[in-house]
């Protein structure tokens, strides 16, 4: 187990597509274990393999209260349906930052486990919310993008100082 570093925005790597996972073996099981210890540190309710510079499609989610509810998808596939619902978001690389989003309010999810056997749910609520985030990531999109110019603005010039800061 080891926790890993998680890239900041506007850091250009967050805007990397990730490739398909195509090998299903022990390193991926490793970074698997390792990106929930690092969300569950954090804390967050997800990460993206994109968030710890590995540009693969993988993601980990638990939304449960007591850490207990732990999602592995790899290669995940979305189809989103229901109405749009907005709530407030945050994201482990632009910390500090939270704002309004509209996502779908139901999706269904199909993808991998970590080795690699067929698994297919449906989610609403925080769930769908979380998945539909790390998949954006995967694609290079951060919750920012949805903002108005005007926030996302004010949002670059905060963490580029932060940013600054953090190197002297
Ligand atoms: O910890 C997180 N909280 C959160 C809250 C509302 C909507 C999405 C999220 S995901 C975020 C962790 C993260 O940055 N995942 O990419
Ligand atoms: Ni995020």
């Amino acid at each position: 187990m080891a926790l890993l570093n998680i890239l900041h925005h506007p850091d250009p790597r967050l805007r990397t597509k990730a490739k398909p996972v195509v090998e299903f073996s022990a390193p991926l099981a490793k970074l698997a274990d390792d990106m929930l210890e690092t969300m569950y540190a954090a804390p967050g309710i997800g990460l993206a393999a994109t968030q710890v510079n590995v540009h693969r499609r993988l993601i980990v989610v638990d939304v449960s209260e007591n850490n207990d509810n732990p999602y592995v998808l790899v290669n995940p596939k979305l189809e989103l349906f229901g109405n749009k619902v907005a709530a407030d978001e945050g994201c482990l690389s632009v910390p500090g930052v939270y704002e309004r989003v509209e996502r779908a309010e139901s999706i269904n999810v199909t993808a991998q486990d970590v080795n690699g056997e067929p698994l297919a749910f449906s989610a609403d609520g925080l769930l769908a919310i979380c998945i539909q985030h790390e998949c954006d990531h995967l694609e290079g999109k951060l919750f920012v993008d949805y903002l108005s110019s005007l926030k996302r603005n004010r949002i670059n010039k905060k963490l580029r100082q932060l940013a600054v800061s953090d190197n002297s």
